[in-house]
């Protein structure tokens, strides 16, 4: 029995009552009223979820169980010889919601190292597909084929379905899928681009080192994968792949099931996909340039360009932020303390666009955060290490945001939280309700 299952057992033990008060004595608190702009704007803003892994300030950013990005690096023990943390530290931090030891850390490594192998017949179903199919729709797919091998659905099949324990089978699924989805990205990338070679993962290695090794690129791509994968795991749980997960979850779906559905929503261009478009932005721009930086004023135009032609920025503007995604700040400072990166032609364009663009938008009017979000700034970091599929890179966000993911849907499980079924009214009854008939 690992020291973060038991931990999690005592927390879950502990919060229950609180939940338990919440809807018994209070149910009928009201956390706000609905507009007709929210009910057809994407419910933007209605409080309707409740989540502690993380919480989104619009101001400051994001906090993972209470910490900020740098506090969060900061805390959690880093890897020997490396500036950043064990991804398995940060995820036994998101579960329990306590910084661990380097002990409780080294276990979880060892964990989910033993439920690492991907299945044969995983490797199976992707060879199967075509080649050319994205790498998104192989990853989502390769989740929902390990479906089979859900340990909640199986005792669930066996009648033993119990509403005090059934958060088990959803950790066991969890810690299950979370080791092998870092392994099934980089055989989906070596298969696709590197002409069907892979890379065995070495035992002594923890996932972002594995990640790196088994993807063929060498260090620092250990540190940019566990930056990476940390800072994209959870941003509450309205953003479209969080809240997907959490929906399907909520049919008592298991962990397969609800991961692959988060993936399918995360592969959207408004949602993951952002980033392989800002590169591809950034560089058609710079190849019309042939090759060369522009001046800021040939970049306002293609901005402008961009915005007249109905299309967004991409990279820019956020749902609920409403400054600089510290997300982005982190990536940046990376690349700012990195050598050759810090002068690298594509991430000086990043770096002008964040000066220009903001401005752009702002004149334009309509984006109601004009400041760069996650996507700005990651395809330049995955470019320069030479990962320029770029096609790949919302796999590399689906790795990370599993970790938010399941972690949250473990807690739905242990809290007991209801199947959602928001209700839905017809526009004759909005026309009513706003008196305009
Ligand atoms: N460029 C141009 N227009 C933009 C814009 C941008 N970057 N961001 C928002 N707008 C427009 C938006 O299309 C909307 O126009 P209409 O009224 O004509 O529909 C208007 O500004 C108001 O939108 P908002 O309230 O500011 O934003 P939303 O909450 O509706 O949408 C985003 C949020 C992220 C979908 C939106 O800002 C966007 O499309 N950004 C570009 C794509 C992107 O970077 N996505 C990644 C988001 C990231 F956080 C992630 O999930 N990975």
């Amino acid at each position: 029995m690992s020291t973060l299952k038991e931990v999690l057992r005592k927390k879950i033990d502990e919060h229950r009552p609180r939940t338990v008060k919440l809807i018994k004595e209070c149910g009928d608190v009201s956390l706000g009223e609905v507009t007709i702009a929210q009910a057809i704007g994407g419910a933007r803003g209605v409080k309707c979820l409740v989540t502690d892994i993380s919480y989104l300030d619009p101001m400051e950013g994001i906090r993972f169980r209470g910490k900020t990005i740098p506090e969060t690096f900061a805390a959690l023990p880093k890897v020997p010889g490396s500036d950043y943390p064990y991804v398995e530290g940060f995820w036994y931090m998101l579960m329990t919601g306590d910084v661990p030891t380097m002990e409780q850390t080294l276990e979880v490594v060892e964990d989910w190292k033993k439920r690492s192998q991907v299945p044969e017949y995983v490797i199976d179903v992707l060879r199967a597909m075509p080649r050319d199919s994205h790498p998104m729709t192989m990853f989502s797919t390769a989740v929902l084929a390990m479906q089979r091998d859900s340990i909640f659905a199986k005792n669930y099949r066996e009648g033993k379905f119990n509403k005090m324990t059934c958060w088990e089978d959803m950790y066991e699924d969890a810690t299950n899928l979370m080791a092998k989805l870092a392994p099934i990205a980089a055989y989906i990338y070596r298969m696709k681009y590197k002409g069907d070679t892979h890379i065995d993962a070495d035992p002594n290695l923890d996932m972002g080192g594995n990640f790196a090794r088994m993807m063929g690129v060498d260090a620092p791509y250990d540190d940019v994968a566990r930056m990476y994968f940390i800072l994209h795991s959870d941003h509450e749980s309205g953003n479209v792949s969080a809240h997907t997960t959490h929906l399907v979850a909520s049919a008592l779906s298991d962990a397969y099931y609800s991961y692959s559905a988060g993936l399918n929503g995360l592969a959207g261009p408004l949602h993951g996909l952002a980033n392989q478009e800002v590169l591809g932005w950034t560089q058609d721009f710079m190849a019309k340039l042939g090759g060369e930086v522009p001046t800021k004023e040939q970049l306002e135009k293609a901005l402008w360009d961009t915005l007249n032609s109905g299309q967004v920025i991409p990279g820019y503007g956020h749902a609920v932020l409403r400054k600089t995604d510290p997300r982005y700040s982190s990536q940046r400072e990376f690349c700012l303390k990195t050598e050759g990166l810090k002068d690298y032609p594509l991430f000086k364009l990043v770096s002008m666009i964040y000066e220009v663009a903001p401005g752009v938008l702002q004149e334009h009017g309509k984006a109601k955060n004009p400041w760069p979000n996650v996507d700005a700034q990651s395809g330049v970091i995955q470019w320069y290490y030479g990962v320029t599929e770029y096609d790949f890179y919302t796999v590399l966000f689906g790795v990370g945001r599993a970790i938010g993911c399941l972690a949250n849907i473990t807690w739905d499980r242990a809290l007991g939280y209801a199947i959602e079924r928001p209700k839905s009214v017809t526009t004759a009854m909005l026309e009513d309700a706003a008196g305009i008939k």
